[in-house]
């Protein structure tokens, strides 16, 4: 029980402490001490570099009701074959596609320069929980991988990350990243730009929710968030706004995805 003599004692301590030093705490005795080691020390570093970056975030919502549809179709047969086609390679693909339109998000910010390279190769990293914390690999040369290719490369890569054994090279050159938070659930989240990238997406959990169709009547829909964060030093709303236009377009519309229209 904490009494307001505990509370007094412990203010007392604060005050008598020099203006902006932090007060010593001591851990208590049945504390678990755990040291940070790993893919966890990796994400210390990343995102203690990613504070410096100006966060713009756009966010929208996508209806996945023909994307789960053709899925739902496939998915059994592919499963029979080793393959598990969950939505995310789409997702992939369309960030892809949606990058050929939009070349310069697909981009690296050299600061000391202060220019961007904007690279041909789509390699899209994709975050993962894994047993030893939260790690990015990416799946290189997108824009030239079909769907099941793209679920290949995501299956080997899971497959990878449950042993925490992906390689330097899955985790080298990414430039452009993605991050499924929704798998596990929620709605939206802000997601945190990858240095020296300059865009990452992050999609929220699949709800069924009533919406209005073209006729105006209210239809059960499955709906999904997408929230990009863009370093705002170098991209402007509307080329964000843009790019998730085209996303969502290729997402709603999932024939154009399969015939690179
Ligand atoms: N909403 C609802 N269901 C979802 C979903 C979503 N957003 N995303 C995936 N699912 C479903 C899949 O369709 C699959 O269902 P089936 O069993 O019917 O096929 C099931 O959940 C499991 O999916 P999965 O995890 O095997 O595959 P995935 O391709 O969707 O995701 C990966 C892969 C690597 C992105 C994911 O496993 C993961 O690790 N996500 C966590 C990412 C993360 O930690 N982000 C935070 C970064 S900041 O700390």
């Amino acid at each position: 029980r904490v009494l307001k003599e505990d509370i007094l004692a412990h203010m007392e301590k604060i005050s008598a402490s020099p203006a902006g030093k932090r007060v010593e705490e001591k851990p208590t005795a049945d504390a678990t001490i755990v040291p940070i080691k790993r893919y966890s020390k990796h994400m210390w570093k990343t995102m203690t570099q990613s504070l410096s970056i100006p966060h713009f975030v756009y966010s929208d919502e996508c209806n996945v009701n023909r994307l789960m549809d053709y899925r739902n179709e496939v998915k059994h047969l592919l499963k029979e074959q080793g393959i598990s086609l969950s939505l995310m390679p789409f997702f992939i693909k369309a960030a892809s596609r949606a990058l050929e339109k939009v070349p310069q998000l697909n981009s690296w910010l050299d600061e000391e320069n202060q220019t961007v390279q904007i690279h041909e190769e789509h390699n899209i990293g994709i975050a993962m929980d894994t047993p030893d914390g939260l790690v990015v690999p990416n799946i290189k040369n997108v824009q030239k991988l079909n769907i099941l290719e793209i679920a290949r490369e995501l299956n080997r890569l899971q497959e990878h990350g449950k042993k925490s054994a992906i390689s330097l090279n899955d985790l080298s050159n990414t430039t452009f990243s993605l991050s499924n938070i929704g798998v596990i659930g929620g709605t939206y989240t802000k997601p945190v730009i990858l240095s020296p990238q300059i865009v990452i997406g992050a999609f929220g959990k699949v709800q069924k929710l009533p919406r209005f169709d073209d006729k105006g009547n209210v239809t059960a829909a499955n709906i999904i968030s997408i929230s990009w964060a863009a370093d705002h030093r170098v991209v402007d709303g509307v080329t964000m706004a843009k790019y998730s236009n085209l996303w969502k377009h290729y997402i709603e519309n999932p024939s154009f995805l399969l015939i690179g229209a």
